[in-house]
């Protein structure tokens, strides 16, 4: 049996019911997280409820726990569902109100939710890389809040998806900004490079996580604006996620990433990373690479 939380309790998940008015079901008014799971253990849990405690108050929701009573719930959870290695899935709404794009009125509680979803780690990505297109992006300004709304992402990955490649590569005029559901590196000269954490990006968990890697390794690293010339000049590409950690990219729009392989600074950030999980959850059982 599957269980899922739904404000603040654990219930069986074909149980959990959302109202037809649920302001998370006719705006996208709200906003979420996804957290990897490994050895039954979660992967940098409190970076994810932190983001989410800010992306919640970034749009005048707040949560009725706190980071602490959160991570409890979503440990009872992974127990209950004998969940080892995949993702939480969790949201918060402003809750259920007559149709009225203005706020309600007076104190309606937010809806939050969370369940579980198994899934392995992506091994043949890891190993071969993926392929990527190219598109404008067309999103809001705000894209530093992880917002339920996410029907510009859902037709960049689309559009990927039918060009048979696993991601889109998003870019404002001549900048690169970042994938549909990924951030977007590059090596140059020895160099990692990625957008900075502004409004035209998410601030990935994944994404700090291997610049942090960088640092304490002496890998030379730099966050700025990375130019459309810059990424197909570049001697690597790599995109990060949650679930994807540092997946090589070996083609983008057509055109091979240098010889089309995985570069060695990419290869290096994925055995680091994977040390990383360790430190976390334990040691990995079902490494592949
Ligand atoms: O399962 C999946 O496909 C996931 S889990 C997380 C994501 C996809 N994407 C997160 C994300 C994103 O949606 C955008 C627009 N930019 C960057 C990221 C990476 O963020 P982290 O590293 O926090 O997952």
């Amino acid at each position: 049996m599957e269980f899922a939380l739904l404000n603040g309790e654990i219930i069986e998940r074909s149980e959990a019911m959302i109202d037809v008015e649920d302001r998370g079901y006719q705006f996208g008014d709200g906003v979420y997280e996804v957290i990897r799971v490994y050895n039954g253990k979660m992967f940098t849990a409190a970076e994810h409820l932190n983001r989410f405690a800010k992306s919640a108050e970034s749009i005048g929701i707040s949560l009725a726990y706190t980071s602490t009573q959160l991570t409890g719930l979503l440990e009872k959870l992974v127990i209950k569902n004998n969940l080892v290695t995949g993702n939480i899935y969790m949201q918060v709404t402003r809750g259920i109100a007559p149709r009225n794009h203005v706020f309600p009125a007076g104190s309606v509680p937010p809806t939050l939710v969370a369940y579980t979803i198994r899934g392995v780690r992506p091994f043949d990505n890891l190993k071969t890389g993926v392929k990527t297109i190219l598109t404008e992006d067309i999103r809001w300004l705000r894209c530093d809040i992880k917002s339920l709304n996410l029907l510009a992402n859902i037709l960049a990955k689309q559009k990927a998806s039918e060009e048979g490649c696993f991601e889109a590569i998003q870019h404002r005029g001549q900048d690169v900004t970042e994938g549909s559901s990924s951030n977007i590196f590059i090596v140059k000269d020895g160099t990692v490079i990625t957008h900075e954490s502004n409004n035209l990006i998410l601030k990935g968990i994944t994404k700090d996580v291997i610049l942090d890697l960088c640092i304490k390794n002496n890998i030379p690293v730099k966050e700025r604006t990375v130019s459309l010339a810059e990424l197909d000049e570049a001697d690597e590409v790599f995109l990060s996620s949650t679930t994807a950690e540092v997946t090589p990219v070996i083609e983008i729009s057509g055109q091979k990433v240098k010889t089309g392989v995985p570069g060695p600074i990419t290869k290096k950030l994925q055995k680091l990373f994977e040390k990383e999980i360790e430190k976390q959850c334990g040691v990995l059982v079902d490494k592949d690479m």
